[in-house]
């Protein structure tokens, strides 16, 4: 097997027309994501080559072509055609990792409206903050996630069809539509919508410091980036059989478990279930996984249950690892080397960057614990965080910056522009991180640079959590902040402040945990939650999370005195 092309030979002369090039993308023609996953493979000869191979946790499997993946995706364009759905109007997909959601997603593309992929796992409060901001048209479901929308429906006027893939008619109410995409006649020609480069395709919501969640409004030209950073950085090759940990009700789990690896015409392995080392091990020995795409906690979560586990199954043929979401400590690099032979590879990169914009790249030497190196054509620096100047000595601290333009970022926070604008300082775009560079020009990240708790790899917003904690009778107020945990990285902590007649007791310690993790998400709820007679706060009475924060973290809290004047 020949070496991939080096970091170097890619870099140089790099324009992101090599990958128009590639997917036979004309400026100015139409492009259309579900097309090209699809319908365009086929034309490439592949309609017999398998797409998805699926299992999930009872063991029940699915075989789909790319061919599979054009007729089944045209059948469901087709049907939200009919309901007229129009093209541009958002249409929600809340689904465990079931073909239906995958295959959904390129359906909704094909007729030219824009997928909202929502984590299965979300409560209806997180559910309905995210349909009421983007007015979502029409909701795709199982029967188990039902009752969330049931709840939330009558205030949603803009939701005018609930869909359920697995669900008979006679099993639901009148305004509910049973839709089983396998047992539906298959359309075998669907005039896909022509949607160009600047067409909204995907609209993923993500967690800041401030405000609710912001919807990340991608755009069908996207794929440019997606197509090519899975080629290169997850080394991408035609025999290839890729597996992506992610679910696509985040990012990682559209851009590369969805349009990345189909975009290259690869056969995908998906595995709906949870966390569990012998099960993922078999899975990967029985699919023969070449590619594998993971996060340090589910790597943290291997490194505990040991190598004995590993040597029991038949790993070897695993080709590249890579990892995302969170830093990736240099332990596990090297747990990985021991084990499996090969570095995980790190790649940074955010929902706002719709695709990989750091990382160590096939082939070069990985400096373990470092994130690695700007994708070619993307211009990465760190910014002096006064003067929003590149800081010029290797080694020193400071914001992670990009230089917009490249083909995958978002061209928007839905319905916030303002919010959107005030990421650029200087004409670089702000992460939302701190790092450093070394000498040799590899990036080593050094923590967020606001409150967003990143835990398992997963963003929450404190402001969330705050606001549903108020739905708590017994909460006057709170701050929710990061605290250290061994595997997720961080979890949630809230502190609470009660109203008068409520007294601090485990109970309502629990009470209050449930509440937020039935409402928002398992991952959002406070693993702790500390009573206190008052939270500290500015002199304009806003609320200070950082001294929490610091405080979890045992670190220094700095000068405060500009923010407690404020
Ligand atoms: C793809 C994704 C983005 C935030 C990002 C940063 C953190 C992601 C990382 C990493 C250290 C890495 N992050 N990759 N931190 N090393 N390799 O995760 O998108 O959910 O928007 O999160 O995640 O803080 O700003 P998203």
């Amino acid at each position: 097997m020949s070496a991939p092309p080096s970091y170097e030979q890619l870099s140089a002369n790099f324009s992101w027309s090599v990958a128009e090039r590639q997917l036979g993308y004309r400026p100015g023609a139409p492009i259309n994501i579900g097309w090209m996953c699809s319908d365009r493979i086929c034309q490439l000869g592949m309609s017999r080559k398998l797409a998805l191979l699926w299992e999930d946790y009872q063991g029940n499997q699915k075989r789909f072509t790319y061919d599979d993946l054009r007729t089944l995706s045209n059948t469901v364009a087709h049907f939200l055609t009919l309901q007229e759905i129009l093209p541009g109007e958002r249409v929600c997909l809340f689904m465990d990792r079931v073909p239906d959601l995958y295959i959904g997603f390129l359906g909704i593309l094909k007729m030219g409206a824009v997928a909202q992929p929502l984590f299965s796992a979300f409560g209806d409060e997180s559910l309905f903050v995210r349909l009421a901001d983007a007015k979502t048209s029409a909701i795709i479901t199982q029967k188990k996630h039902l009752y969330k929308v049931r709840k939330i429906r009558s205030q949603l006027p803009d939701l005018r069809h609930v869909v359920v893939v697995d669900a008979d008619q006679a099993s639901l109410q009148p305004d509910e539509i049973a839709f089983q995409m396998e047992k539906t006649p298959r359309i075998e020609f669907f005039a896909v919508y022509p949607t160009t480069a600047e067409s909204p395709s995907v609209l993923h919501y993500t967690s800041g410091t401030t405000g609710l969640p912001k919807g990340a409004q991608h755009v069908h030209y996207s794929i440019v980036s997606q197509y090519l950073t899975a080629k290169w950085v997850l080394d991408l090759r035609p025999d290839d059989i890729y597996w992506c940990n992610a679910d696509p009700g985040w990012v990682t789990g559209t851009s590369y478990g969805i349009i990345g690896p189909w975009a290259n015409g690869v056969t995908q392995a998906v595995l709906d279930s949870g966390f569990n080392a012998g099960h993922w091990y078999e899975f990967i020995e029985k699919y023969r996984v070449t590619v594998w795409y993971s996060a340090p906690t589910a790597i943290r979560l291997l490194m505990k249950e040991g190598a004995e586990i590993v040597r029991k199954h038949d790993v070897s043929s695993l080709r590249h690892l890579a990892s995302v979401g969170e830093p990736l400590n240099h332990e596990a690099v090297l747990w990985s080397e021991e084990v499996f032979g090969k570095p995980f590879h790190d790649t940074f990169w955010q929902t706002e960057t719709g695709c990989i914009v750091i990382t160590n790249f096939p082939g070069m030497p990985v400096k373990p614990g470092s994130m690695g190196k700007p994708f070619p054509g993307i211009i990465a620096t760190v910014l002096d965080p006064k003067t929003y100047e590149p800081v010029d000595h290797p080694g020193v601290a400071g914001l992670i910056a990009l230089r917009p333009g490249w083909p995958s970022q978002i061209r928007g926070y839905w319905n916030n522009q303002a919010g959107f604008q005030a990421r650029f300082k200087n004409g670089w775009y702000l992460c939302g991180d701190r790092a450093s560079i070394d000498p040799d020009g590899y990036f080593w990240f050094m923590g967020r640079d606001d409150d967003v708790i990143n835990t398992g790899g997963h963003l929450v917003g404190p402001f969330e959590v705050e606001s549903a904690l108020l739905g708590c009778p017994a909460v006057a107020e709170s701050a929710a902040v990061a605290k250290p945990d061994p595997i997720n990285m961080e979890v949630v902590k809230a502190y609470v402040t009660l109203k008068r007649g409520f007294q601090a007791s485990d109970d309502l310690e629990l009470e209050i945990m449930n509440h937020i993790r039935k409402r928002l998400s398992p991952l959002a709820m406070p693993q702790e939650i500390e009573f206190v007679d008052a939270l500290p706060k500015t002199r304009s009475g806003k609320i200070v999370r950082r001294v929490l924060r610091c405080k979890e973290f045992h670190e220094p809290v700095g000068d405060l005195s500009t923010i407690m004047d404020d």
